[in-house]
C-alpha cells in the first residue's frame, strides 16, 4: 500500500496473507470459515497447492495468527492473465478458521458501489512502486470509488482496458501496489473489490483497478461450493 497507515488485524479481521514457499506474495479475504477470495493472477504459476499457505489473524507479514494449508484452489474460468478480466479466484482451506476478534468473514457486496463512495484498501504490499519493499505490518488507506465508465474515460489513462467486471478506486498518493493483489477493497463494511492491477502505483492519472465483486459474486457463490 502506498500512502498507508499501520493498522491492527482487529480492524481488518477478514484480511489474510497468501504465502508461497514461506514468503508473502498476495492478499486475500475470508468469506467463510474455510473459503478465501483472492485474485486469479495470484493462483498462476508458480503457485501450487503444496507451496501455498494462508496466514490469518495477524497484522504481521511473517508471524502470528495461524498459518493454514490450502486443500483446493480455483481461478475464474474467464480470467485472462493479459487483460486481467475476471481476476478472481477462491481457496478452500484444509482446516476451518475459528472466528474471533482477529479472524472474521466479510460479506460480498451484491451491488456495485456508486462513483465517489468511500472505500479502503489494505495489505502488506510495496509502499512505493520503485524501490519500495513489502510492509512488515498491515497497512490500509482510504480511497474513493471511481466507477467503471469514469475509469475508462479520457479523465484517466486506461481507456478500454478497464473492462466490465472491473471497478477502480483512487486517492491522491494512495494506492494498492505489488504484493497487495488479491486483497480487499471494502466499502460500507462489504467486500466490493479484489485488488487486481494498475499502471505502477499511485500515479495521478491511473487509479487502482479491482475485480468488481458485485459482478463476480454469483461465480464466487458457485465456486465456493465446488472448489
Ligand atoms: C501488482 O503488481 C499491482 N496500483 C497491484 C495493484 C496495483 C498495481 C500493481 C494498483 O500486484
Amino acid at each position: 500500500i502506498v500512502g498507508g497507515t499501520a493498522t491492527s488485524i482487529e480492524d481488518h479481521p477478514w484480511q489474510v496473507s497468501l504465502q508461497r514457499s514461506g514468503a508473502h506474495f498476495c492478499g486475500g479475504s475470508i468469506i467463510s470459515s474455510n473459503i478465501i477470495v483472492t485474485a486469479a493472477h495470484c493462483l498462476d504459476s508458480p503457485t501450487t497447492l503444496s507451496n501455498l499457505r494462508v496466514r490469518a489473524g495477524s497484522n504481521k507479514r511473517t508471524y502470528g495468527g495461524v498459518l493454514l494449508q490450502v486443500a483446493a484452489m480455483k481461478a475464474h474460468e474467464g480470467y485472462n492473465y493479459q487483460t486481467k478480466v475476471n481476476d478472481i479466484g477462491v481457496l478452500r482451506l484444509q482446516s476451518s478458521l475459528t472466528f474471533g476478534s482477529t479472524i472474521k468473514a466479510i460479506a460480498m457486496a451484491s451491488a456495485t458501489p456508486a462513483h465517489g463512495s468511500a472505500a479502503s484498501i489494505s495489505g502488506w504490499g510495496k509502499t512505493s512502486y520503485s524501490g519500495g519493499s513489502s510492509s512488515a505490518t498491515l497497512l490500509y488507506a482510504n480511497t474513493k470509488i471511481v466507477g467503471r465508465s469514469q475509469c475508462a474515460s479520457s479523465t484517466y489513462g486506461y481507456g478500454s482496458s478497464v473492462m466490465a467486471t472491473m471497478i477502480c478506486a483512487a486517492a491522491a498518493n494512495k494506492d494498492a501496489c505489488q504484493g497487495d493483489s488479491g486483497g480487499p477493497l471494502v466499502s460500507g463494511g462489504q467486500l466490493v473489490g479484489v485488488i487486481s492491477w494498475g499502471q505502477e502505483c499511485a500515479l495521478a492519472n491511473y487509479p487502482g483497478v479491482f475485480a468488481n465483486v458485485a459482478e463476480l459474486r454469483d461465480w464466487v457463490l458457485q465456486a465456493q461450493k465446488t472448489v
